[in-house]
């Protein structure tokens, strides 16, 4: 398949190639969550959630492969730096108690993926104690196990997790695809920049597209 992208058409195979969501979880989404306690404003988010949706429907009419992440700590928190909790001076720290349970700690209900969004049977679930979506977790290996060459990224936020992911991913030579109105950022000005320096110097980290051209092939 071969669809209309920046800086260039993006070329796949679909038996080669992974959708990833990358943490469209409540605790970014929704209020009282961990994107709350850093501060922002997490209404601005749940305006992708519809082309999100989309496309993940359309992927999996196709049968292709999907994988979420979800950014999660263990209770214990031993997966946890202190130059990661410490940061900032939220309300509520990672680990604390808050309105959907602890904050961005595996297993409590703001950890979870949002409902429109949530993954059904034979889809990977990762979750992963940092920002990439390989440092630390077992990515690579079901990738690898399955012959995928190319990921095509959804997911928040636009220049945290995204670009990270989406960094690791190219360095260990996987073609990377962002699609541009399936993520987000808290801080517009980020997500433009995010999505410019991804497709800058021809393609140097991937490409970006709108979902309506994903779609088209996928659907075509
Ligand atoms: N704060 C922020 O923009 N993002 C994160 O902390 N994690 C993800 O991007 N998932």
């Amino acid at each position: 398949m071969q669809i209309i992208a920046n800086p260039f058409p993006f070329e796949f195979q679909l038996d080669r190639t992974a959708l990833v969501i990358i943490d469209m979880q409540r605790d970014f989404i929704e209020p009282g969550g961990f994107g709350e306690t850093l501060g922002n404003d997490v209404s601005l988010l749940q305006a992708i959630v519809p082309a999100t949706q989309a496309v993940l429907q359309a992927w999996r009419r196709r049968g292709g492969l999907v994988i979420h992440t979800r950014e999660a700590h263990r209770p214990d928190l031993a997966d946890c730096p202190p130059a990661k909790r410490n940061r900032g001076t939220p309300a509520l720290r990672i680990g604390d108690e808050g309105p959907m349970g602890r904050i961005l700690i595996a297993g409590e209900p703001g950890n979870q993926i949002i409902e429109a969004l949530a993954p059904i049977e034979g889809e990977i679930v990762i979750d992963k104690p940092g920002k990439g979506a390989f440092y630390a977790t077992g990515l690579q290996s079901e990738l690898r196990g399955r012959g995928i060459r190319s990921l095509v990224f959804m997911g928040v936020t636009t220049e945290v997790c995204v670009q990270t992911s989406m960094r690791e991913a190219n360095d260990r030579g996987y073609d990377c695809l962002l699609l541009e109105d399936c993520t987000e950022s808290y801080f517009p000005a980020f997500k433009a920049a995010a999505l410019e320096m991804i497709r800058a110097q021809g393609a140097i980290v991937g490409w970006t597209a709108p979902s309506a051209s994903l779609l088209a092939a996928l659907e075509g």
